[in-house]
């Protein structure tokens, strides 16, 4: 079977069937929702074939397949992205046209696949774009969430949250896949007995609860290659009907339960962002799909290979940070007690099959449960959770004798807590970090003992973004100019962007450059208006922080230096001031006070200064609600300047800093995370870099911190502007709205260090480099040679690059070419 060629007629006569078919309708009739619906069934028909071509090819050559296990993967909308990678995008735009209808505006219908919640999730789906492209076999593991990240509305500045029920009009892309359901086990005790036939210990699972995990499959197409490999989502579903012991059928009570563990299991995606809750339902989850992922890969593996003692040599796990980690335990237990091998057979298999990705150093992030919740949820896990600990622990006592501070800094089972980074570390055969200094702050400062036992097993892989969606698709105009400038080999191999390079000496090229820059930035200011009501300026300058809303991202400096232009243009209208337009786009996490009361003061400096005529639209301040991956591409191809100022050593990585750069936005930031290797690509004098280094910042910590007071008193702007917190100006004379931000910065009340993310400390820093920043953009011949440069500097950034290193250094997989058949 081969796959269907594009063909512009039969995919016209296959839309109007699709609408016939699923909705008894004329073309002229149906919704934009039904059309989006009858053309994205168009588009999987066309799909189906490479899909069905690809995965009998991996299975004929017998594959390394790499399974990237994931708690998230943030999707973004399907249609265009998958049109683009067909090659398909300009003839099915053509073929829609020809019907009447505006393919932009179907794609609009699209709810996003928003089952994750910031960089590691969407980190996710740039690996899958790229291991597709290059001919990689992947499968990605994950939950079928039936809420995916809430939406975000924003009332009286407030952020308010909102379902997302994204299944709502059913998923044109996913196939489920029934036959591949896996029987998933919680609680209950373990029985001990000895096997008289074989003389092995045997461990017997009783009276525990059930779920029945029912894959659902989303095709992930490679860039003009014909490979489409699979994102596998579990859902879950009741157990009752399909295995009960015969003595439970008929209890009711049980089938109940059994209903809601199954609702509850995969009922919504946690939407904390760095910070480690410790609630039972989260850890429901991973089992659940760790679980369910690993029965497939090891029956899939079966199916072709007789030992399973090699399966090492055709199975490789990447564990998206530690959420996953389970995996570790799970696969000793299937091995163990369903494939019959040793301990020392089963860890031989689990230490060369899993691998362990680290995205953050920060200490509240990190998993850790509590024994008693662990022991009582899995039982059988936790005993070998116990083995695999003891066992380690004799290892450092007899490397380290006598030393038993190393003990209580790397055992796994420690302080009533199962700490999961300890345990990706110990049976991981690769550790890695994000970034260069990530990696670095990981191998001397966090995880320096394990470094020192394991150097071997450290090593970098630096972020990296996929070009296809965020260019190509989130930027057509650019995109169209670069293939016209350098041909269009950068879609698949983004080093030759780097021809951009002399064309900024080209004053007509950079002319061209700035227009398309003009034009996304008209497109974006369309958008504020339609769904913020608020009108800004193309002409001035589009400053723009979007991320997840925390802390350690200072979106708290960036409106608080807002707030002291503001002051400044009040005091002194006479100052030149080039117009600027700051964008914010976040969510917090429904429980992070601070976060939220950040929200609330953004939008309540937009509404001041937005509406004082007195500045003349001097300033603009515009909070994009609901921001996720589908805004984020106008988002980022309108940016002129991209914020990136986290405090400097807690950004593992970023890549939000990466789409910027792609689409030619300079950035402004901490020498922190990627942002230390953007500057290394671009060139210090092609961006503006601000602040503490994360030495002087580890040094601080190391050191109790510092003293944000002497600051605050003897800078009277900045006391001014954290006074204004304080005093009524943004909160209508309330004088409690912001005393949680204003307590975090100078005080004492709080538990923790006044200022921990040193706002006060970089403040002047960062205003000295926004100034730098208004300098550069009032000459626009060095501002167009600036933002052109980092575009045409982002090569390294793609995730291609990133897939590759993964590939060479720790998954050892090789190419499949699949047929095109045409
Ligand atoms: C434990 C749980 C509550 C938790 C849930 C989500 C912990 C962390 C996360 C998400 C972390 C995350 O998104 N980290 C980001 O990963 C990106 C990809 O590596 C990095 O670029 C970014 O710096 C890092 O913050």
């Amino acid at each position: 079977m081969y796959s269907k060629r594009f063909e512009k007629e039969a995919f016209k006569a296959a839309v109007k069937e699709n609408v016939k078919t699923l909705y008894r309708k004329k073309i002229e009739e149906a919704s934009k929702q039904q059309i989006f619906q009858a053309v994205s069934y168009a588009v999987k028909d066309i799909i189906m074939d490479d899909w069905f071509e690809t995965q009998s090819k991996y299975e004929e050559e017998n594959v390394k397949t790499v399974y990237y296990m994931s708690m998230e993967f943030l999707m973004g909308r399907a249609l265009g992205n998958n049109l683009i990678n067909m090659t398909a995008y300009t003839e099915v735009k053509e073929a829609l046209d020809e019907m009447g209808i505006d393919l932009n505006v179907i794609e609009d219908e699209e709810p996003d696949a928003a089952l994750g919640n910031g960089g590691l999730g969407r980190l996710a789906a740039c690996f899958l774009d790229s291991l597709a492209t290059l001919n990689y076999p992947a499968y990605g593991c994950g939950i079928r969430y039936r809420y995916g990240m809430f939406k975000q509305k924003i009332k009286d500045g407030y952020q308010v949250e909102t379902p997302d029920n994204w299944l709502k009009e059913g998923n044109p892309f996913e196939l489920r896949r029934e036959e591949y359901a896996k029987e998933v086990r919680f609680g209950g005790n373990i029985r001990f007995e000895k096997n008289p036939e074989t003389g092995r210990d045997e461990f017997i699972q009783e009276n525990y609860e059930s779920v029945l995990a029912i894959p659902y499959d989303m095709p992930i197409i490679g860039y003009g290659n014909h490979v489409v490999n699979t994102l596998r989502i579990w859902d879950a579903q009741a157990i009752v009907d399909f295995q009960l012991d015969s003595f439970d059928r008929g209890d009711y009570h049980k089938a109940v339960e059994q209903e809601n563990l199954a609702k509850t299991i995969v009922e919504v995606l946690y939407p904390n962002d760095n910070h480690y809750a410790g609630k039972e339902l989260r850890l429901k989850q991973q089992y659940f799909f760790i679980s369910a992922s690993l029965q497939e890969l090891i029956a899939k593996y079966k199916r072709t290979n007789s030992d399973v003692r090699k399966l090492y040599e055709k199975v490789v796990i990447q564990m998206n940070d530690t959420h996953p980690t389970v995996a570790v335990p799970e696969l000793m237990h299937l091995l163990i007690d369903q494939e019959g091998l040793t301990w020392e057979e089963a860890w031989n298999v689990t230490t060369k099959t899993c691998a362990y990705t680290n995205h953050t150093i920060m200490a509240e992030a990190l998993e850790k449960w509590p024994i008693d919740l662990f022991s009582k949820l899995l039982p059988r896990i936790y005993q070998i959770v116990q083995e695999i600990d003891r066992r380690f622990v004799n290892e450092v006592r007899a490397k380290y004798p006598g030393n038993e501070e190393k003990v209580r800094k790397m055992a796994i089972l420690w302080d009533g807590q199962v700490r999961m980074a300890n345990m990706a570390i110990i049976a991981g055969f690769s550790v890695n970090g994000v970034a260069k200094l990530h990696t670095e702050i990981l191998k001397n400062e966090q995880l320096k003992d394990f470094y020192e036992m394991m150097p071997e097993k450290f090593n970098n892989k630096t972020n990296g973004i996929t070009q296809r969606r965020f260019l190509a698709h989130g930027n057509p105009l650019l995109a169209d100019w670069v293939t016209d400038k350098i041909g269009d080999g950068w879609i698949t191999d983004l080093a030759q962007i780097s021809k951009l390079k002399p064309y900024a000496e080209d004053e007509k090229a950079r002319k061209e450059f700035m227009d398309i820059k003009y034009q996304n930035k008209v497109r974006l200011a369309k958008y504020i208006k339609e769904h913020n009501g608020i009108d800004v300026d193309p002409r001035s300058i589009f400053d723009v922080q979007v991320k997840r809303l925390h802390e350690y991202k200072r979106q708290l400096l960036n409106i608080l230096h807002v707030m002291y232009l503001y002051n400044q243009i009040k005091e002194h209208p006479e100052m030149s001031f080039y117009p600027r337009t700051f964008i914010f786009g976040a969510k917090a996490a429904a429980g992070y006070q601070r976060a939220k009361e950040t929200i609330k003061l953004i939008n309540s400096v937009a509404d001041v200064v937005n509406n004082d005529r007195s500045i003349n639209g001097k300033i603009k301040v515009v909070f994009i609600e609901d921001y996720r991956v589908s805004n984020a591409e106008l988002i980022f191809a309108a940016a002129d300047v991209s914020e990136q100022i986290s405090t400097a050593s807690k950004e593992a990585s970023g890549t939000g800093n990466m789409k910027f750069m792609l689409n030619g936005a300079p950035t402004l930031g901490t020498m922190d995370g990627a942002n230390v290797e953007i500057v290394e690509e671009v060139g210090i004098e092609n961006a503006f870099i601000f602040g503490l280094s994360s030495e002087e910042v580890i040094n601080y910590e190391n050191n109790g911190g510092y003293n944000p007071t002497d600051i605050y008193f003897n800078d009277w702007e900045l006391k001014r502007v954290i006074d204004q917190l304080m005093d009524g100006t943004y909160a209508k004379g309330d004088h409690e709205m912001y005393k949680n931000l204003y307590n975090s910065l100078l005080n004492t009340q709080c538990t923790d260090r006044a200022d921990t993310y040193f706002i006060l400390k970089d403040f002047r820093s960062y205003a000295d480099a926004q100034k730098r920043v208004e300098e550069a953009y009032r000459d626009q011949d060095r501002w167009s040679k600036m933002a052109m440069l980092n575009t045409a500097c982002s090569g390294k950034f793609t995730s291609d690059r990133t897939i590759e290193e993964y590939v060479k250094d720790i998954w050892k997989l090789e190419k499949v070419t699949v047929p095109s058949g045409q």
